[in-house]
């Protein structure tokens, strides 16, 4: 993958529109960290679904990334059950925490209507309908009480990368508390704001020819200017298996961040790699484990969440 230098970041604000609330947001995800770790907490920024590039300024028309945000929504539910004050910046209407095991289910097939008495009704809840639904209305109280998880949103590749920075500086403070889960699908590739077209393109003028630029690396900025003390995570995604692993070392040599998970897209929920400067670590989930509703997010969390307390205590 090429990449263009972001210490032109300066260039981010002319060819990225910067969203109208991202100061509202990032004294958000900074007051978020400062709190949490003030109560001997760690605060991991998960991203989390897939980018879209528009083709035109009044959208009809966009390239997507595909992702489906479930690695990154249980990943949020594992960190948080390891006491991880989470921030989940992901793409509107992607999965969430929680919200995603019930995404197969009609809500409103779960429901019943009672009339008790005349002008008085009480909707109840078939809980065959929603499995588990106790234990996890539970969990997700108790993770709402002490609020424990910020969830920002973002749609365009715009809106993700001027996110990331801001989360970045927003918890440059908190040091190696910080972990950077960095599980997003984001696009390589964009259209500045300076060559888009304004209207819809016309089929009429025949087939469409676009160029497109190289996206800035944002890791590259965040590892070593915005957030330089934090422990940083980024996903490797591939189709071809053969090449996953190169591209991964050339990932971890090209940002000196701390761990790259690297995945193959039609194996991504069953199998991954760890790659660090110290170690290479597969993670399989068997058959069986699969059976007994085991995730594999859970195996990556657990390493990962070791291998950040070893970073903080070295
Ligand atoms: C991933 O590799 C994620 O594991 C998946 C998760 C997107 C495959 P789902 O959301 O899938 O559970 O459906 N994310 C990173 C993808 C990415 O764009 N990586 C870039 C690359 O591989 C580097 S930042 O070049």
């Amino acid at each position: 993958m090429a990449s263009c230098d972001v210490a032109s970041s300066c260039r981010m604000n002319e060819e990225f529109a910067v969203p109208k609330d991202v100061e509202e947001v990032r004294t958000a995800m900074a007051n978020f960290a400062e709190r949490h770790v003030a109560a001997g907490r760690r605060v991991v920024l998960i991203t989390s679904g897939g980018t879209k590039v528009p083709l035109e300024s009044r959208t009809v028309r966009f390239l997507d990334n595909f992702s489906s945000g479930r690695r990154g929504a249980s990943s949020a539910e594992y960190f948080l059950a390891k006491g991880y004050a989470v921030i989940f910046l992901h793409r509107h209407r992607s999965l969430c925490p929680y919200t995603r095991l019930y995404t197969g289910v009609n809500l409103l097939d779960c429901l019943t209507l009672n009339t008790i008495q005349e002008g008085t009704e009480l909707v109840t809840v078939d809980q065959r309908k929603l499995p588990n639904i106790t234990n996890i209305l539970k969990r997700y109280q108790e993770v709402q009480t002490v609020g424990l998880l910020l969830p920002v949103e973002f749609s365009t590749l715009s809106e993700y990368l001027h996110l990331l920075k801001a989360a970045a500086q927003a918890l440059s403070p908190i040091g190696s508390k910080a972990m950077f889960y960095l599980a997003a699908a984001v696009s390589d590739f964009y259209i500045p704001a300076s060559e888009m077209p304004e209207h819809k393109i016309q089929s009429s003028n025949g087939p469409l020819q676009i160029s497109m630029k190289m996206v800035p690396k944002i890791l590259k900025p965040l590892v070593k200017d915005w957030a330089p003390k934090a422990f940083v995570i980024s996903f490797k995604l591939e189709t071809d298996p053969s090449i996953l692993l190169e591209r991964a070392y050339c990932a971890l040599d090209t940002y000196k961040h701390q761990a790259v998970v690297a995945n193959v897209l039609d194996t991504r929920h069953g199998y991954v790699v760890i790659v660090t400067k110290d170690f290479q670590k597969e993670l399989v989930l068997t058959d069986k484990e699969a059976e007994r509703g085991v995730e594999i997010e859970d195996k990556i969390v657990k390493n990962l969440s070791n291998a950040h307390s070893h970073f903080i205590n070295q």
